[in-house]
C-alpha cells in the first residue's frame, strides 16, 4: 500500500475528520497525519490548498499515491476493509442498522448538529439545552435505547463499530452539555463508554488544550438559565461528562 497521508482537522473544530480518524486508529491503518487549520481566517487558505488535490476541497482527506478518498465516510470504509470488517457487525441485519445509523448521521443526525456545534463542546462556559434540542436528544436516545438493549453492549453493537464513530461527536456535544438522560440509561452508559475509549479520548485531550473558537449566538437568551462554567482540563478522575 502507497504511503498514506491524512489531511485532518483542528481537533477541536473538525468532527468529520475525528470520525475518520478515529476508524483508521482503530483499524490500525498506518499514515501520516497533517493537521489542516480550519479556524478563520485562514481556513479559507488551507482549504484552497486542499481543492488542488481534493474535488470536496475538505477534510478529512486520505491521500494514498495516486489515490483521494475526500469524504469521512469513504475513509470510514477502506478502515474496515484494512481490518478485514470487524468494524461493522458481522450479520447483514445488524450491520444493515449499523449503516442506517452511519448514513443517519453523515444525512445530518436531526438537529443536533446543526444547533449545537462541535466547538462548543470544548467551551468553558456551557449553556443549558434548550426543549427543543432535548427532544432531539429524546429523539436519538429513542432510536439507540432498542440497539443496545439487543447487543447488550458495551458498543451499540458489541464489539466498537463504524456506528459508534460516526456518532461520537454527537455524543461529545451532548454529554458535555449535561443532556438529560435519565430515560435512557443504556444510551448513557454507551456515551461514557465511547467517551472514554482509548481513541475518542485521545482526541478530546488533544482538542481540550486548544484554544477556544467561539462563536456569537452560542449564549443562550437573556431570559433563558444562566451557563455554567466548566473546567476546560478536570483531573483525571473528575471528569464533568
Ligand atoms: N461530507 C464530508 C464533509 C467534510 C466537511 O464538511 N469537513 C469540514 C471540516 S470538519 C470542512 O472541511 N469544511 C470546509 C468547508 O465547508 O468549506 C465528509 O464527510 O468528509
Amino acid at each position: 500500500m502507497p504511503h498514506a497521508i491524512l489531511y485532518s482537522g483542528t481537533r477541536n473544530a473538525s468532527s468529520w475528520a475525528m470520525r475518520a480518524w478515529l476508524a483508521l486508529r482503530e483499524a490500525e491503518f498506518p499514515f501520516e497525519e497533517r493537521m489542516v487549520d480550519i479556524r478563520r481566517p485562514q481556513r479559507f487558505a488551507n482549504l484552497a490548498r486542499i481543492a488542488r488535490f481534493s474535488p470536496s476541497a475538505t477534510v478529512p482527506a486520505l491521500v494514498l499515491g495516486e489515490t483521494v478518498v475526500f469524504d469521512s465516510l469513504a475513509i470510514m470504509e477502506l478502515a474496515n476493509d484494512h481490518a478485514g470488517g470487524r468494524l461493522l457487525p458481522a450479520d447483514p441485519e445488524r450491520r444493515a442498522v449499523a449503516r442506517s445509523i452511519v448514513a443517519w448521521q453523515h444525512a445530518g443526525l436531526s438537529r443536533i448538529c446543526w444547533r449545537i456545534s462541535f466547538e462548543s463542546a470544548f467551551y468553558p462556559w456551557k449553556r443549558p439545552l434548550t426543549p427543543d434540542e432535548q427532544g432531539e436528544v429524546a429523539r436519538l436516545c429513542a432510536a439507540l435505547e432498542p440497539v443496545l438493549a439487543a447487543s447488550g453492549g458495551p458498543y451499540l453493537f458489541g464489539a466498537v463499530s463504524l456506528a459508534d464513530f460516526a456518532l461520537a461527536p454527537a455524543a461529545v456535544r451532548l454529554l458535555r452539555h449535561r443532556p438529560d438522560l435519565a430515560a435512557w440509561p443504556a444510551t448513557a452508559a454507551w456515551m461514557r463508554e465511547l467517551i472514554a475509549s482509548r481513541w475518542v479520548a485521545e482526541w478530546l485531550r488533544q482538542a481540550d488544550t486548544l484554544p477556544h473558537i467561539w462563536f456569537d449566538d452560542y449564549l443562550p437568551e437573556a431570559a433563558a438559565p444562566p451557563p455554567w462554567r466548566v473546567d476546560p482540563h478536570p483531573a483525571q478522575g473528575s471528569q464533568s461528562p
